[in-house]
């Protein structure tokens, strides 16, 4: 166990899960599950950083959980975890927020995009986020930290504080690295190709949850954008279609050449039927998973507890070195 090499990804309780954040991260974590240390964590801390419901915050962290579970997350293997039970993050996440420069944050694209969404809202949250996301990383000493591609410059301002703090004390993180797939780490919108499909999207048609009962999802996929080249081809001139034959091959693990192919004499409209059967048939079992799981809040209450002791005491041994370091005087 001590030898595996640690990895950590998170999804924010902030709204129902889409096919975009399975694709792109959740359903990629479960097969490292064996190989690496995992820790897998639900991050509510992060999730206030726009208005939220406390009541819908609750059933949402819950949710999250139980869908991480569903989808294979083995908390016998992986530590599962609420960011909110392990009080290390905040405060590391302090720390670093001294050592991370306004430009640097002020860089930051998500930024950017989330201030136009939420302007009556402005607070300084939405600003330091990436910090608390550099402290959950470096918390667990994490060598690999598999998310979507909308994550990568947060990682690299994670990367750079490690180094940062490194360079001024002496050695303490390890140097993450981010751990994108090649196929499916930017799901777009259905509606829009250009822009990536999100749990907040304004369309529901856009976008497709995991909660999706499969007539919806039929429809969404069929109303889904293409054009009128009528041709299965995965090109920058159709980016919808070639939406559509990414998540048909992150789904199936077959090669885009492959689809094209089977469908160089067919249309949209059978390439689209099919599609939909393959997303209702890969959601199914997690549904069903899922609505056991949400019956049993004994046992997610037992899941949560366990990991946030494991991940508790990790994240303290990082937290004390960094405080020793930093020059406050231990307890
Ligand atoms: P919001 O839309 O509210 O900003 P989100 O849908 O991006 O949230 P997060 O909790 O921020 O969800 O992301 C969880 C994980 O899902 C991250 O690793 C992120 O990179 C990934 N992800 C989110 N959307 C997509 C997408 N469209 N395609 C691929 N990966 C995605
Ligand atoms: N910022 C991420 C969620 C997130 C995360 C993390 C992902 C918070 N902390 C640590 C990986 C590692 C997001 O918005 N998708």
């Amino acid at each position: 166990m001590e030898d595996k090499k640690v990895i950590f990804s998170g999804v924010q309780p902030s709204g129902d899960l889409t096919l975009g954040n399975y694709l792109g991260a959740v359903k990629n974590w479960v097969a490292l599950q064996d190989e690496y240390d995992c820790y897998y964590c639900v991050v509510d801390l992060h999730s206030i950083t726009v208005p939220q419901d406390p009541k819908n915050l609750r059933r949402r962290t819950l949710e999250v959980m139980a869908l991480y579970m569903a989808a294979g997350i083995d908390p016998n293997k992986s530590t599962i975890f609420i960011q909110s039970h392990v009080s290390s993050h905040i405060e590391l996440s302090w720390v670093l927020g001294t050592m991370t420069y306004l430009g640097e944050l002020n860089r930051m694209t998500q930024f950017k995009d989330k201030i136009q969404k939420n302007e009556k809202n402005l607070n300084s949250g939405l600003f330091t986020y990436p910090v608390l996301m550099a402290a959950d990383i470096l918390l667990y000493q994490t060598d690999l930290v598999p998310v979507g591609d909308d994550q990568k410059q947060h990682l690299e301002l994670a990367r750079d504080l490690s180094q940062r703090f490194n360079n001024k004390y002496s050695d303490t993180f390890i140097v993450p690295e981010p751990m994108i797939s090649k196929v499916g780490a930017r799901i777009m919108d259905l509606q829009d190709p250009t822009v990536k499909m999100s749990k907040s999207g304004d369309n529901e048609n856009g976008y497709i949850l995991l909660m999706d009962a499969p007539d919806t999802i039929r429809r969404k996929i069929k109303r889904s954008v293409t054009d009128s080249m009528n041709r299965v081809k995965y090109c920058d001139e159709q980016p919808g279609v070639k939406n559509l034959l990414t998540i048909y091959s992150k789904i199936t693990g077959e090669k885009i050449e492959n689809i094209e192919e089977k469908y160089r004499d067919k249309g949209y409209k059978e390439f689209k039927i099919d599609l939909a059967d393959i997303i209702v048939e890969e959601l199914k079992p997690i549904r069903e998973k899922y609505l056991e799981y949400m019956n049993d809040k004994k046992y997610l209450e037992k899941v949560y507890k366990d990991g946030a002791a494991k991940a508790e005491k990790v994240a303290r041994k990082t937290l004390r070195k960094v405080y020793k370091k930093t020059g406050f005087i231990p307890r």
